[in-house]
């Protein structure tokens, strides 16, 4: 028996994916209350990262929530299934009755299955509102909007195995050893080993950086001054692939023609970084056979994010880096499954298989497997959701979702979450956003279900349970379905996860013909062939997959940062560690990731440091007009001066305190790279 009195669970190993990062490892239980890799798709050895081998810590945790909790004037109380849920349809129902369905947020979950965000988001528009969306906002939703614009489709144009073929790695903005370290030490390093070159673009000196060829450490927020000189450098040496750009592209006149205006000394200046260093990257990467960009956070988290990747695409197009081996445009996708929750329909603007919520035909075909027709009008994103709470939103539901730490601006975030009439919180554990709930629902994580996800090159693999949930808790899938039979006239009684996936592929014409079965233990990849079983490794190959046989230049200007760094202020820019992940619920429950780093520090460069009388360990205070935290300095020449950084894990210090909210105007992205800051010693009150 276990302290709580309930039944030990039983433990017994079964394939199962990684929750943490979207590389998508095998892993599964081990004897003795571990976890460890099995020979996955992705990781064909078995070899996984530090927090795939904690993975296991958070399963039988004590902080795990084991029942339902619903609020008694300021406290929650555990209450039974049936009034948690009674408490949650109460309120849905009377707060669209008052205000309509327009008034009710969806937020859906990157961590969980495609399954359940697919139920998720169907659940919604059964109740008449496109108000769903997934934290793919917070991360590349930019990327794939810029991608989804020029080349019809927002995923990595192609395939790991594929790319250990690229002659050059450009890396912008993403620190793989760390962040996808899998992927890093599996296919990248190999790759470097016999002779491709690395060139990476980040304001800090990262573990990534060590294995790089050439460093160019972009002032925050300046990729597009970068990239457009790059560009012109590509042009003034007689780079262009001329063949490629005569047959696959349009625009290129006037694309050429706005480069002319670029002064590469200048803008290599305004950068941040040295104009013969940034010569060489443009020259690496256009004269190599095949080049390869991989796009991540920096890239992507500026309020203007979308147009610094169109940058990077007209890049590729240029150089004719689309449509072939090792090559592309490749955003390292964030959570296990941040790419499934796009693909099946979890964002405002479009139904699974990214069809338009506009496109009357594409309702049409949805309805006749649904049996009720989507609302036509898109909905808002998570931020904007979150920002209307008690205005316009009246009731939310968050599934695996921490927005109390990880949405920008927390002052606003958190003063926006007391607003809702009712706030449904669904994880594993009583998160920071629980905190603010009306309702607890106490779900099942990585060990507990089955499913699928899919990682960040598109392969659909599955989940196996390698327990059951602790307690009274239950399968989010479960959960979901309850609440969806609950909610509406629709039948929403899925014997299993299996029958959900055959109804995601006869809805989304990328998953059409994906089988449980076909999966397997292996992969099946999206977009897939039906006739021919199997799916397309390299995208854009002959026509793009927006059906055109050709993609456009467009021509990008530098937008100015959110914030203004005036006076002796520092740039913030925010980020990650390797043992830590995202909002820190699971890996800061971990003891081994803990001991591995257990407080967060502010890298700041010694010449900022001195100017502030800073030490190494020093605790300081970082300060704007959002907000304050408190830290100690590691004052280390990795960071390039007038830039710190931090990471956002942490409850405290809680990073997006200071970040703004300024968001991109396609993609609704804030601005978690950027914040202007003061920083100083903390006094000693
Ligand atoms: N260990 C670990 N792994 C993770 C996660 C985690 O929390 N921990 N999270 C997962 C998720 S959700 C995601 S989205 C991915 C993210 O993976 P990455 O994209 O690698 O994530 P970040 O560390 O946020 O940002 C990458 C780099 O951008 C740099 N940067 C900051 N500002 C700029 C800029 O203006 N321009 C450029 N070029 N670079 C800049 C930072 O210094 C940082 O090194 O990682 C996934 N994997
Ligand atoms: N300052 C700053 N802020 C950032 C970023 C940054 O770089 N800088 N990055 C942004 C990015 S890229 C992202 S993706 C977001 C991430 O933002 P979130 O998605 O809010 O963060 P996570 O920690 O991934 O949220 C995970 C929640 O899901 C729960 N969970 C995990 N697995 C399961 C499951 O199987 N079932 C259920 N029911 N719950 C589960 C966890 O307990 C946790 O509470 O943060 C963003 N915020
Ligand atoms: S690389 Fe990513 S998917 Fe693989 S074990 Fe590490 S966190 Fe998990
Ligand atoms: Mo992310």
């Amino acid at each position: 028996m276990s302290d709580s009195g309930e039944p030990d669970r039983q433990f017994a190993a079964a394939e199962s994916i990684c929750p943490f990062c979207g590389v998508g490892c095998g892993i599964q239980y081990m004897e003795g209350g571990k976890a460890t890799g099995w020979k996955g798709p992705v990781n064909t050895k078995g070899e996984i990262c530090p927090k795939g081998a904690a993975a296991w810590d958070v399963i039988d945790h004590p902080d795990r929530l084991t029942a339902p909790l619903v609020r008694d004037g300021d406290v929650l109380r555990e209450a039974t299934w049936d009034e948690a849920l009674d408490r949650v349809v109460e309120s849905f129902e009377r707060v669209r009755r008052a205000h309509g369905p327009d008034a009710l947020a969806f937020f859906a979950s990157s961590n969980c299955t495609n399954e359940e965000n697919y139920v998720l988001q169907k659940l919604a528009r059964a109740l008449g509102t496109n108000n769903v969306d997934n934290c793919a906002r917070l991360c590349h939703a930019s990327t794939v909007a810029a991608m989804g614009d020029r080349l019809g489709a927002g995923a990595m144009t192609n395939s790991l195995d594929d790319l250990r073929e690229a002659d050059v790695f450009f890396l912008i903005g993403a620190n793989p050893a760390d962040q996808h370290p899998i992927i890093f030490r599996s296919y990248l390093l190999p790759a470097l080993r016999v002779g491709t070159k690395l060139v990476h673009v980040d304001p800090r000196e990262t573990t990534t950086t060590q294995a790089a060829d050439l460093h160019l450490p972009v002032r925050p927020g300046y990729d597009i001054p970068l990239l457009n000189a790059m560009a012109a450098v590509v042009v003034e040496d007689g780079l262009v692939n001329d063949a490629f750009v005569a047959e696959r592209t349009t625009g290129f006149e006037s694309y050429r023609e706005s480069l002319d205006g670029v002064d590469v000394d200048a803008a290599a200046e305004q950068a941040g970084v040295d104009p013969a260093d940034l010569r060489e990257a443009a020259r690496l990467y256009g004269e190599a056979d095949r080049a390869a960009a991989f796009t991540g956070m920096g890239m992507s988290q500026h309020h203007y994010g979308t147009e610094n990747v169109h940058a990077l695409i007209n890049l590729a197009l240029l150089t004719g880096n689309v449509g072939r081996r090792g090559t592309g445009v490749n955003p390292l996708r964030g959570q296990n499954n941040v790419q499934g929750a796009g693909d099946v329909g979890a964002l405002p603007n479009v139904l699974p298989g990214y069809q338009s919520v506009t496109d009357a035909d594409a309702r049409a075909r949805v309805s006749e497997v649904w049996g009720f027709e989507p609302p036509a009008l898109p909905g808002r994103t998570e931020v904007e959701l979150t920002h209307a709470a008690g205005d316009t939103v009246h009731a939310a539901y968050v599934f695996g979702e921490n927005p109390a730490v990880t949405e920008p601006n927390q002052e606003r975030v958190r003063a926006a979450l007391e607003r809702f009439d009712c706030l449904v919180v669904h994880d594993g554990f009583l998160t920071e956003t629980a905190e603010y709930a009306d309702v607890v629902l106490p779900g099942s994580l990585w060990a507990e279900k089955s499913g699928t996800v899919t990682n960040t090159d598109r392969q659909v693999m599955r989940m196996r349970p390698n327990t059951t949930p602790p307690g009274d808790a239950r399968t989010d899938l479960d959960i979901l379905c309850a609440l969806a039979g609950r909610l509406t006239d629709l039948d929403f009684d899925y014997p299993d996860p299996e029958s959900v996936f055959d109804e995601l592929a006869r809805v989304s014409p990328d998953y059409d013909g994906m089988t449980y079965d076909g999966i397997g233990t292996g992969s099946q990849r999206w977009p897939f062939d039906r006739d021919a079983g199997e799916g397309t490794a390299v995208l854009h190959r002959e026509a793009f997959e927006s059906g055109s046989k050709t993609a456009p230049f467009r021509i990008v200007d530098h937008v100015a940062p959110a914030d203004a760094v005036e006076g002796d202020a520092l740039v913030l820019t925010t980020g990650r560690v390797i043992q830590q992940f995202n909002s820190g619920a699971l890996t800061r429950r971990s003891e081994t990731l803990m001991r591995m780093r257990g407080e967060d520090v502010l890298q700041i460069h010694p010449d900022d440091a001195d100017a502030r009388s800073i030490e190494d360990g020093t605790r300081v205070v970082v300060e704007n007009d959002r907000g304050r935290v408190a830290l100690a300095a590691e004052v280390t020449p990795a960071i390039r001066p007038g830039t710190v950084f931090m990471t956002f894990h942490y409850a405290d210090p809680l990073a997006n305190r200071l970040t703004g909210d300024a968001l991109d105007p396609v993609a609704k992205i804030p601005e978690f790279k950027h914040s202007a800051v003061h920083v100083r010693v903390a006094s000693d009150d």
